[in-house]
């Protein structure tokens, strides 16, 4: 069921289908439409004659032809004219209706351009805050297994306001510039080695020092049998304390229903970083409760990556809608959260 942001050519994504912000006639323009025609061929076109046009807000289906998709969706994008003329609400139906249209034909996994925002002339950050609204919505409410990727072209479209990513563009630098000058002052320690994710997974294991006794006088299989709670265990208890349901928590998390049902199924599940900061950004999580989770699946938030510190940016200001720290991520070329 997630969303996710990615920068490419629409006509290059390989999904079941994909969106075309057409116009009223379907036969064709600039733009997205002018790129899928001379990537789909001429076939599209006629197929598209038989279609009959298109009113706003509402969306037809072909086939993909020389396209690596399955299928085109057409739909028809409000043209901006200040705000006041029900834009919003025909942008809105674009999206519900090539979803609609998408699942009754059995595609799982559909790519969006930001319709309306180019020849149409939509405000790019409006339109990427109702297509990402219009989405979620139908996300939530279906029953259909669907992944929906947002193509954008620019970074100008993400709604993170020129405020805002000065506000963490300083946070960011603070901390980080901040580590990598201790860190050039430790001539002899390698830079990748303060780095988390070169660090290799023994270091995190204690020194026979500070090692527990039944490590050093016990057997082995006395060991194994204290393991702490595991990554799922903590996890599937977060969520009965939190009040929320499975599916609330895994779609609050941007994560889909195959990838939760493993994690629930395999005590010993191990997940990816943005999996595991999914959750606890879904359960609301305090920051010493995420790095303890993301402790039980061997992970840290630390300050020597970019993405670690947007993470705490957010959890620390308790700022936890995950498409709002996509968008982020994403402007500042992060991986992205969720499946
Ligand atoms: N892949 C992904 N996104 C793209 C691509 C691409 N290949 N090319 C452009 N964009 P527009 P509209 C972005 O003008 O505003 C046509 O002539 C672009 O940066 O294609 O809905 C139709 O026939 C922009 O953000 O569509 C209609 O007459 C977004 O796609 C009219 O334009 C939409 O830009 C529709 O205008």
């Amino acid at each position: 069921m997630p969303l996710l942001l990615v920068r490419e050519d629409i006509t290059r994504m390989k999904t079941d289908a994909i969106v075309n912000a057409a116009n009223t006639s379907l036969l064709g323009g600039g733009g997205v439409d002018g790129a899928i025609h001379r990537a789909a061929g001429p076939e599209l076109l006629e197929e598209c004659r038989e279609l009959h046009g298109c009113k706003p807000g509402q969306a037809k289906l072909t086939r993909g032809y020389k396209l690596p998709c399955r299928y085109v969706i057409h739909t028809v994008g409000p043209v901006w004219q200040g705000g006041g003329h029900g834009e919003e609400a025909v942008l809105r139906s674009c999206y519900t209706q090539s979803l609609t249209l998408a699942a009754a034909h059995g595609c799982t996994s559909v790519a969006f351009p930001l319709i309306s925002t180019g020849r149409y002339g939509y405000p790019k950050e409006q339109a990427m805050q109702t297509a990402q609204d219009a989405i979620m919505q139908f996300l939530t409410h279906s029953d259909a297994d669907l992944t929906v990727y947002l193509v954008v072209f620019d970074k100008e479209a993400t709604a993170i306001g020129r405020e805002r990513f000065k506000e963490l563009q300083s946070f960011v630098d603070d901390r980080y510039v901040a580590l990598h000058k201790d860190v050039r002052r430790r001539d002899a320690e390698p830079l990748e080695a303060m780095h988390e994710d070169a660090l290799p997974m023994a270091q995190a294991l204690p020194s026979p020092a500070s090692a527990p006794n039944f490590m050093v006088s016990g057997s082995l299989a006395e060991a194994l049998g204290q393991l702490d709670e595991s990554f799922s265990q903590m996890l599937l208890r977060l969520i009965d304390e939190s009040g929320m349901t499975d599916a609330q928590c895994y779609k609050k998390a941007n994560i889909d229903r195959k990838l939760f049902s493993k994690i629930r199924s395999d005590l010993h599940y191990h997940p990816k970083k943005t999996t595991a900061i999914a959750f606890a950004l879904a359960l609301e999580l305090d920051l010493p409760t995420t790095q303890d989770l993301l402790g039980k699946a061997g992970f840290t938030l630390s300050h020597s990556s970019k993405f670690d510190i947007i993470i705490e940016y957010f959890i620390t200001k308790k700022r936890y809608n995950i498409l709002e720290i996509n968008e982020t991520l994403f402007a500042f070329d992060q991986p992205l959260l969720g499946a």
